[in-house]
């Protein structure tokens, strides 16, 4: 074989094996697509079966009619070649059988695509937005309407810097997975808040941009109840790799359970919105906070990345009037500057982050900043 054949050969088994490592934390020698989960991905999935035969059907009568020729027909035999010009047989032969092979591949794909499409009369809506580096999930439509959560990966950092042995999921854990009833129509609008990134489910066949300023709807109805994982697939930025998803199938039940538990827990932080925490609360919220959100430009030695990102160790911000620093953190940094606004993030979660900010590290600024001073920030 030559070098070059060798190269391509490696390139082609690099891409099947990419192909089907993406999500396949379980089966890391699966080389198809992942089991479908949803209608729309048993249609996806049968038609890249169907045609992968019909490309291996065709491989097989081309390469087989050219090897049998080579041998057959060769001059060494003493083979006489033929001498014609034309055939209209064989024009019109190998002209009409391509075109049934492509029609009957174009006419599944079609009306697959088109009932990809169709986002009417969904039981659940719920709006994802995508953040530099965390998805925001918002109950829209439906039961559960009115949750809203964000859900960021909880691959420990020490897992990614080789210091601990990576895990059975790593980087396609979150924190806050999104759940959805079995055999429910659920609606996914997709927008994000800063640069482009895209919502992959692959189990459900969905793939979608989710761009700044625009909204684009996508559906999907989980066969069956179980943890399905996906990623960002679009490159949004010094942590695209790290922003998983993660959708909970489960029985409608279970559902009405998570419903419930969740609107307790946001009727909970309302009423936090003017307690009153102490400076170690806040600060001890602040760096679960900081850990979640921060850590990954400003490093967990508040230190930045020199030239790329600010160090927060002894800046002027976090040892400065306290307005600037909360107006930084909930609106982002300057034009033109890589700090993103994180006025997603509740009133507790920016005064626990500033309060850590200005006293981490050598920050001895020694104020507090409570939740009800970003709340009327806000205003
Ligand atoms: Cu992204």
């Amino acid at each position: 074989m030559s070098s070059k054949a060798a190269a391509t050969l490696l390139g082609i088994l690099t891409i099947a094996l990419y192909s089907g490592l993406g999500m396949a934390a379980a089966d890391p020698y699966q080389l198809n697509l992942q089991a479908p989960q949803s209608i729309i991905a048993r249609e996806t999935y049968d038609q890249h079966m169907m045609l992968l035969w019909i490309c291996l059907a065709i491989f097989i009568g081309v390469f087989g009619v050219m090897l049998y020729s080579l041998l057959n027909h060769r001059k060494s035999l003493g083979y006489k070649a033929a001498n014609f010009h034309h055939s209209t047989t064989v024009e019109i032969i190998w002209t009409v059988i391509p075109f049934i092979i492509l029609i009957v591949m174009a006419y599944p794909a079609t009306k697959t695509v088109i009932a990809m499409k169709d986002t009417s009369n969904p039981d659940i809506t719920v709006k994802v937005t995508g953040y530099q580096w965390q998805w925001g999930y918002d109950y829209l439509v439906g039961e559960g309407a009115g949750i809203s959560f964000i859900s960021r990966m909880s691959t420990p950092q020490a897992q990614i810097y080789n210091t601990e042995p990576k895990g059975e999921h790593y980087l396609l854990e979150v924190d806050n997975p999104m759940v959805v009833p079995v055999g429910k129509k659920i609606r996914v609008l997709l927008t994000a808040n800063d640069v482009i990134h895209a919502w992959w489910m692959p189990v459900f066949a969905v793939k979608q941009d989710a761009i700044p300023g625009f909204i684009r709807d996508v559906w999907f109805t989980a066969d069956k109840v179980g943890t399905y994982r996906g990623q960002c697939t679009e490159l949004c930025g010094k942590d695209h790799g790290f922003m998983p998803i993660v959708v909970e199938v489960v029985e409608p039940a279970q559902y009405a359970q998570w419903v419930a538990k969740q609107k307790a827990q946001s009727a909970k932080a309302v009423v936090d919105v003017n307690k009153v925490f102490t400076l170690d609360e806040l600060k001890t919220e602040g760096e679960k906070v900081y850990a979640g959100n921060c850590v990954a430009c400003h490093q967990a030695n508040g230190q930045g990345i020199p030239g790329t990102f600010a160090a927060l160790d002894g800046s002027k911000i976090a040892n400065g009037p306290k307005a600037e620093h909360i107006n930084i953190v909930l609106n982002g940094g300057k034009a033109g500057t890589a700090m993103a606004a994180y006025k997603h993030l509740s009133d507790v979660e920016i005064a626990a982050v500033v309060t850590y900010e200005r006293n981490a590290w050598g920050n001895t600024a020694g104020d507090v900043v409570q939740p009800s001073e970003i709340n009327a920030f806000r205003k």
